[in-house]
């Protein structure tokens, strides 16, 4: 870890106040330092859980559903990729990504939080984004949330990416 590279996250990313940090989270360990410009005050929302896994909208309240799709287009599941960063890119369908922070919420406005090992490292308002990363096996979930970044119910969320980088 460099400062080189968290200023060049910092600066193409918007960071997401991760609500759980894995004290053992390699990717957690490298964005904790770059999570001040949250543009997002998150309530305290459990990770999604994969698709078909039970208990997933648990306590979550009344909440809209929304027909949206949303897969990780990359890395492709199970991939080894080299380098100190991987880059996603997102496939949403059925909703538009906005950046505004409301509480009149649609079911086809929204954005997306992205979770590596179930902490929530960042969020962007695009589909694309870096996360730099350490050599290991990871676990990439994506969401799409509401305007409001309270999920849907049921939640739309991505199946599980896995991908290791050496
Ligand atoms: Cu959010």
């Amino acid at each position: 870890m460099n400062g080189t590279m968290t200023r060049r996250i910092a600066a193409t990313s918007r960071i997401h106040a991760p609500t759980r940090i894995a004290a053992t989270s390699r990717i957690a360990a490298v964005l904790i330092a770059t999570t001040i410009a949250a543009g997002c005050a998150t309530a305290p929302t459990p990770p999604p859980s994969a698709p078909g896994s039970p208990g997933a909208s648990a306590s979550l309240g009344p909440r809209p559903s929304s027909n949206a799709t949303v897969r990780v287009v990359q890395p492709a599941s199970g991939a080894t990729i080299s380098g100190t960063s991987v880059h996603i890119v997102i496939d949403l369908q059925g909703a538009k990504i906005v950046s505004a922070t409301t509480t009149a919420i649609r079911p086809d406005e929204g954005h997306l939080h992205l979770y590596v090992d179930n902490s929530l490292v960042s969020m962007n308002y695009g589909l694309a984004q870096d996360i730099p990363v350490h050599p290991g096996t990871y676990v990439l979930r994506v969401e799409f949330v509401a305007a409001d970044h309270a999920p849907f119910s049921p939640r739309v969320v991505s199946s599980d990416v896995f991908f290791t980088v050496k």
